[in-house]
């Protein structure tokens, strides 16, 4: 690798001519892109051969972390930052005439995955190869990843996400390591005498699955461990092939495009299930291959088949992946000759399962003939796996018919896969101690009787180098000059920041990168929607994918309530308040789409109200992305996390918010709660009903939304309001959906029954905020505090209480700085 600006510069234009034999002046942005990626992929490469002779070396244990969705965003900045040359390179360009951050823009990201769930993989990764863990990826390379959000006239529209249109610089294509994945046709039974059946798969459609791999490298550490994603492409001469030859054109075509679909595009539903077909294919398809390429690749290190639990764990990101357990039960019987009990043992010591929601309509559960139809394989072992679990039901619970029909993986013509999931795994955590919590207690709580050794809690986190040192370099390095200690590598260190709680200099530096940042963000928010906002009032900020249950609609009633006061009485002295809400709403939710309306409609009121907008602006900002976040975050005063109680996983902007120095205003629900305790009440703005309330209420009743609101003349008003009164210009049913939600259904999120709260608390706010000094106090103890939400301490936790995996540092060759 280059280690000199003057060697970079030189690299530089010799990468340029061998690629597109072009000298510097005649090469346009994307050329210039490609050639410094292709530059530090060339030093990634050499360490990711490395890593991967080391870790065969050592025979290391490994895991494979399962997922339909990975969040990546973009690498070229990052690779940088990781490899410790983002100065030199910087330089050496500008020297050139170019400049960075020109190149860093125009980098597609790679958002192959909805929200959160994407998002934790993708952070999951950075830490395994920040500390040197042997953990890898696997998913697939969707063609097309989320669709981009554009608003037109407060309206919601999707674009397509074609992300892969320019060529990947961060990819690798092996061709030589496809696998076959066989959907359909039919099982034959072939019986040898004495010997127990084989079972022959006839007349199914092959589809070849053509992995990529994606170098994940740790940070300043030499580990670069492996995303292998899966592209589906026809088998070319053989299936295509007859049908050609038989004269079916049209059918031998048509059959490439259905392969492929396969992997076309990400599903943009994140917490609706939906059976759709196409789905269940897209779970089997990269299962298998994975499995298959993992299988492989160990038995090509000649080590035993019968000891493949010792060397690898199969973590499964939510049930999207659950079908691992039947696959992996296919592979070791039919492929590798091992018996039942042998391989149930096996699988049973390798599989580990995430659940990441408790709604029950987030459920997958499969109807059994598309099932059958589909996996006619996958289905028999399925139904023996569930035979054999009721038989042992049967025997735990003699005359209890029922609790073996709800246990069951397949009742009521359905296939569970969370059923699936627990029985066949070693391991079932939850996301959040609440989560887990109520897992055990509620959700699952007759499997968590029956298998109470596996459940367990390990409580999300986030990658600080990327929401952190990336982010916001300004707080990064005031944070480690403050504390004399880079963070990289030991996040848990920003506890000692504590001791300057009260250090006033420390506080008036903290505050002006605060500034810095909103400024910056006010820049943006100018171009995106031509708003004006003053980086002096107070970030109010609220990015996350529009629900029902993530309460935006609590969020924008508030600022209509304030509007409303503000129109009452126009001297009212509040802090000058700026909101910003941004997320993508599944394209067929039109309650959320609904939602995005009211919000934008209500930034065209009060932005254009003079009287009112000295004080208070509404800010809804498109497409929101993991790019958009990395700007928000470290601008944010305040934090929205105002989820209705018990209904919240986890979240993880909470935690992004909190180590940018954000306060939070939430509820008592999945990880605040964590982040309430370790902060104190103090520096945390609580509200609402509790998850015990909440339970109470959907139990025994006794909640009406519509008395709540008769009586409180605040929530008359909004909601009349709602029902026109506000927006003449608009159709008089426009929000007719919301106030149905709300009146009609009695308010399934107690958004009416929180409102007294939540407008308290944001009262509470206010006042806060104008003692500078004490809200500076209150953010850096949220920074301090924010250490133990770092993904480094939950993947250590995965790794040494679920994994058994330690870590495996590569031997360096060329010196690198390892902390810690
Ligand atoms: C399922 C079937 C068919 C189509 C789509 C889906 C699907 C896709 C994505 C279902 C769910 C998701 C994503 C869920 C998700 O992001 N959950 C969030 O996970 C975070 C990480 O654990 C938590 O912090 C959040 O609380 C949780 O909502």
């Amino acid at each position: 690798m280059f280690v000199t600006k003057a060697e970079f510069k030189r690299s530089y234009k010799r990468k340029m001519s061998s690629m597109f034999g072009k000298a510097l002046e005649e090469a346009s942005l994307a050329d210039k892109y490609i050639t410094l990626a292709s530059m530090i992929r060339d030093t990634i490469n050499e360490r990711w051969v490395r890593t991967n002779e080391s870790y065969l070396e050592q025979e290391t244990r490994q895991v494979y972390y399962f997922s339909l969705e990975f969040l990546l965003g973009r690498f070229l900045e990052s690779n940088l930052l990781y490899l410790d040359i983002c100065d030199t390179v910087r330089q050496g360009l500008s020297e050139m005439g170019i400049d960075l951050e020109d190149l860093i823009e125009s980098e597609p990201d790679a958002g192959l995955g909805n929200g959160g769930l994407g998002r934790l993989a993708a952070c999951f990764l950075d830490s395994l190869a920040s500390q040197a863990l042997p953990g890898h990826g696997c998913g697939i390379r969707y063609k097309y990843g989320l669709f981009a959000q554009k608003i037109i006239d407060g309206y919601q529209v999707e674009l397509p996400d074609n992300w892969l249109r320019e060529t990947n610089a961060w990819e690798i294509r092996k061709p030589d390591k496809a696998a076959i994945v066989k959907f359909g046709g039919r099982i034959k039974t072939v019986s040898d005498e004495k010997k127990s059946p084989r079972f022959e798969h006839v007349d199914y459609l092959p589809v070849k699955a053509v992995p990529y791999d994606m170098p994940i490298p740790g940070y300043r550490n030499g580990t670069v461990n492996t995303l292998r994603l899966w592209s589906a492409e026809v088998v070319d001469n053989e299936f295509d092939f007859s049908s050609f030859s038989r004269g079916d054109y049209i059918n031998a075509v048509s059959n490439r495009y259905a392969v492929e679909a396969i992997s076309e595009v990400l599903y943009p539903d994140d917490s609706n299930y939906k059976n759709r077909q196409l789905r269940l294919k897209q779970q089997y398809f990269f299962v298998s291959a994975g499995l298959q390429s993992i299988v492989r690749r160990y038995k090509k290190k000649k080590l035993d088949i019968h000891r493949l639990a010792d060397h690898i764990a199969v973590h499964i990101n939510d049930t999207h992946p659950a079908l691992a357990v039947p696959e992996l039960m296919r592979i070791l019987m039919d492929e590798e000759g091992l018996g039942w009990d042998e391989a149930w043992r096996m699988t049973t010591r390798i599989v580990a399962y995430t659940n990441h929601t408790i709604m029950p309509e987030a459920l997958e559960t499969w109807p059994y003939e598309v099932f059958r139809d589909l996996l006619p394989r996958i289905m028999m072992i399925v139904e023996e796996i569930n035979a054999r679990f009721c038989a042992r039901l049967q025997k735990a619970y003699p005359g209890e018919p029922e609790r073996v029909r709800r246990m069951a993986i397949i009742s009521d013509g359905v296939i569970k896969m969370a059923n699936l999931a627990v029985v066949g795994a070693f391991s079932v955590n939850g996301v959040a101690e609440v989560h887990s919590q109520l897992l055990q207690n509620s959700v699952m709580r007759e499997l968590y009787e029956f298998f109470p050794k596996k459940f367990n809690n390990k409580t999300n986190g986030v990658t600080h180098r990327r929401w952190l040192i990336k982010a916001n370099p300004g707080l990064s390095s005031l944070l480690s000059e403050t504390l004399g200690t880079p963070l990289a590598h030991q996040p848990e260190k920003l506890a000692d920041l504590m001791a300057h709680a009260d250090d006033k200099a420390l506080g008036e530096q903290l505050r002006l990168v605060k500034r810095a940042n909103k400024e910056r963000l006010a820049a943006f928010i100018q171009r995106a929607v031509g708003v004006t906002v003053d980086p002096d009032s107070l970030f109010d900020v609220q990015v996350k994918r529009i629900h029902a249950y993530k309460r935006q609609l609590l969020n924008a009633l508030h600022v209509l309530h304030l509007y409303n006061q503000l129109r009452d009485d126009p001297d009212l002295d509040i802090v000058p308040r700026t909101v910003i809400i941004a997320g993508k709403a599944a394209p067929s939710y039109y309650y959320a789409k609904n939602i995005i309306k009211f919000i934008n409609e209500l930034a065209v009121l009060i932005n254009g109200d003079p009287r009112v907008n000295d004080r208070l602006k509404v800010v809804f900002l498109e497409n929101y992305g993991i790019q958009m976040a990395e700007l928000i975050f470290p601008a944010a005063d305040l934090s929205e996390q105002i989820s209705t109680a018990s209904k919240e996983a986890s979240g993880t902007s909470n935690m992004k918010f909190m180590m940018n120095g954000a306060v939070t205003i939430g509820t008592d629900d999945g990880a605040n709660i964590e982040i309430r305790a370790a902060v104190g009440d103090d520096n945390f703005f609580p509200f609402g009903l509790s998850v015990g309330e909440v339970l109470r209420y959907y139990r025994e009743g006794g909640y009406s939304a519509a008395a709540l609101a008769a009586s409180d003349q605040r929530l008359s008003r909004l909601i009349r309001q709602l029902q026109g009164e506000l927006f003449p210009r608009l159709p008089q049913d426009e929000f007719h959906n919301i106030v149905r939600s709300l009146l009609d259904y009695n308010d399934e999120f107690f958004v009416l029954r929180d409102f007294g709260s939540y407008a308290a608390a944001q009262a509470r706010v206010d006042a806060a905020f104008r003692d500078r000094a004490a809200w500076q106090r209150m953010s850096l103890v949220n920074i301090a505090q924010s250490g133990r939400f770092s993904s480094d301490r939950t993947i250590g936790l995965y790794a040494s209480e679920i994994w058994k995996l330690t870590p495996c540092p590569v031997p360096q060759r060329s010196p690198v700085l390892i902390q810690k």
